[in-house]
């Protein structure tokens, strides 16, 4: 019999020698977001210094063939792989256990490993990037004079929604990453949601297992089996460069002004095509700077579906793991759902700005509306550490019961957090590899150490940090 054990984000030194003593055959680490990246590593020196041999699969959302070869496979002499979808992970675990072809699948795969790492190598020598004060003179300029000028929102402060209707939430659900998580893909012209019911593959189990979904997820909101919770926060805030100063009251602000917070962000400094205008953005690009005297407001949002993981677990002591997986598939959709949601509402009448908007939940989903809600985490500001701002300025966790974990992902899991930006030109876009220039930058202006903030933004470092 072969043991397979699937180790989620943190994994303790206890862990490992439990693993020792159970005779795992493999271990499998999953990340879902990029502060695991960092997890991995450590996970993998821990392993080579005890002298361990058992192979370690990776997967999940935020790895990749890159980031395994060139950073966790050089940190552990056996075999490290990259397993891009867990259903392939039988195949993997069948050549690195059958001993009569495992040596050369492992040679194969160091082989093609090798390659990656020079490929990558390669690339870092071909980027190119701005000096942060040339991609700071490239930021977006907008004009804050022209009309409409920024709009207060409707209440400055916190307000918590203790028991959020969850069945207000169902018009909102997204359901292409629900049968992404049952890996049912319908070919073109079939691709989304409904019309993957057409597909003549995937078709009728789409079908099935969207109808169970349906049943279990009004049993679930009726018998308050589910419950959401959130908040939303509004502030007075300028920029003032690349940060974003959040202040008390509805005052006018001078550059003296002792702000509550600071978000930072960060800018993009990829060298662009040649012919190309396009600004190097920063979020604060969307916020008016301080010397415009223009007053200018910045919200956050929290919000968590609470009571899957308990239901999960119940199912998974039935034996029952298809309910078990589908109560956090529908948890996960809820809150994408209640983002969703609720930023309309910020949009209409609690902060108000697009107070005419009518648009269709595709719409939203093509995210063809007004301001942006980028999240810690998401490309726009890919450090996960400015959530420990956001959850100070709003209490969050002692308003709706979300919590942090060490390395910053949020309980419930089924949670979504971020900031509300309004501005028409505010949008997504991806921050992209940065310079050590910047990287020592913003860690002075976040009060850390380069040495932290490297651990935090190791995926999209631009540069070999020192070992
Ligand atoms: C669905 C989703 C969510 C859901 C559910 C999250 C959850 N609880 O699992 C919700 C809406 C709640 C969510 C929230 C957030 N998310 Co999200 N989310 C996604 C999304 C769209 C899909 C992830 C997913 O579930 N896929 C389906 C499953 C089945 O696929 P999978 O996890 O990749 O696993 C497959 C393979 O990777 C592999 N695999 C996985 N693990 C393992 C392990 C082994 C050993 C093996 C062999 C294989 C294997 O097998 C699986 C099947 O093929 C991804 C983007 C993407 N397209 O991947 C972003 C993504 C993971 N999210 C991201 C982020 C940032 C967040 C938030 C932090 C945002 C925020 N501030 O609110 C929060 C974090 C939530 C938390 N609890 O802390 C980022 C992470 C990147 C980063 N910089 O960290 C991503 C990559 C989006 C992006 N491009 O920026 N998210």
């Amino acid at each position: 019999m072969m043991y397979l054990f699937m180790l989620y984000l943190v994994l303790s030194y206890c862990v490992l020698i439990e693993v020792c003593l159970f005779g795992a055959d493999v271990i499998g680490l999953s990340g879902l977001i990029t502060p695991s990246l960092e997890e991995m590593i450590y996970v993998a020196k821990e392993m080579e210094r005890l002298g361990m041999t058992t192979p370690l699969l990776i997967g999940g959302a935020t790895t990749s063939k890159t980031h395994t070869a060139v950073k966790i496979a050089p940190c552990y002499s056996s075999p490290v792989v990259h397993v891009l979808d867990a259903s392939r992970s039988v195949v993997v675990c069948s050549q690195l256990l059958d001993e009569e072809v495992r040596e050369e699948y492992w040679e194969d795969v160091k082989e093609e490993y090798e390659e990656v790492r020079q490929e990558h190598y390669d690339s870092l020598k071909d980027r190119r990037y701005l000096p942060l004060s040339e991609a700071r003179q490239k930021a977006l300029h907008l004009d804050w004079f022209s009309e409409p000028r920024p709009v207060r929102p409707q209440f400055l402060g916190t307000r918590v929604f203790d028991c959020y209707d969850l069945n207000s939430l169902l018009p909102f659900i997204d359901w292409k990453p629900f049968f992404d998580v049952w890996q049912l893909r319908g070919k073109y012209p079939n691709r989304g949601y409904p019309k993957i019911f057409n597909d003549k593959t995937v078709g009728p189990e789409a079908r099935r297992v969207f109808s169970d979904a349906q049943l279990l997820l009004h049993h679930m909101i009726d018998s308050n089996s589910l419950k959401g919770r959130g908040l939303v926060g509004f502030w007075r805030a300028q920029s003032t460069g690349d940060d974003i100063n959040v202040y008390k009251d509805d005052v006018t602000v001078h550059r003296d002004t002792k702000p509550v917070a600071t978000f930072h962000g960060l800018r993009q400094q990829a060298e662009k095509d040649s012919s190309s205008s396009e600004p190097f953005l920063c979020v604060s690009d969307f916020v008016a700077p301080v010397d415009s005297g223009v007053p200018d407001y910045i919200g956050l949002f929290a919000v968590g579906v609470f009571g899957a993981e308990e239901l999960s677990q119940r199912f998974q002591a039935q034996g029952d793991d298809y309910n078990s997986i589908m109560v956090k598939a529908l948890a996960d959709r809820l809150a994408e759902a209640f983002a969703e949601e609720l930023h309309v509402r910020v949009r209409k009448e609690l902060w108000g700005y697009s107070s005419d908007e009518v648009l269709q939940a595709s719409d939203l989903h093509r995210v063809r509306y007004q301001g942006i809600r980028p999240a810690a985490g998401y490309p726009s500001q890919p450090d996960h550490t400015e959530k420990l701002t956001m959850w100070r300025l709003a209490a969050v966790q002692k308003e709706t019961g979300i919590g942090l974990t060490e390395s910053l992902a949020m309980t419930p899991a089924a949670s979504v957090s971020g900031l509300y930006f309004s501005h028409p030109q505010a949008s997504y876009f991806a921050v992209g590899k940065i310079t050590k220039e910047q990287v020592e930058d913003y860690g002075k202006r976040k009060g850390t150490s380069t040495e932290e903030v490297e651990r935090w933004l190791a995926p999209i470092l631009g540069y070999e940090k020192e070992a």
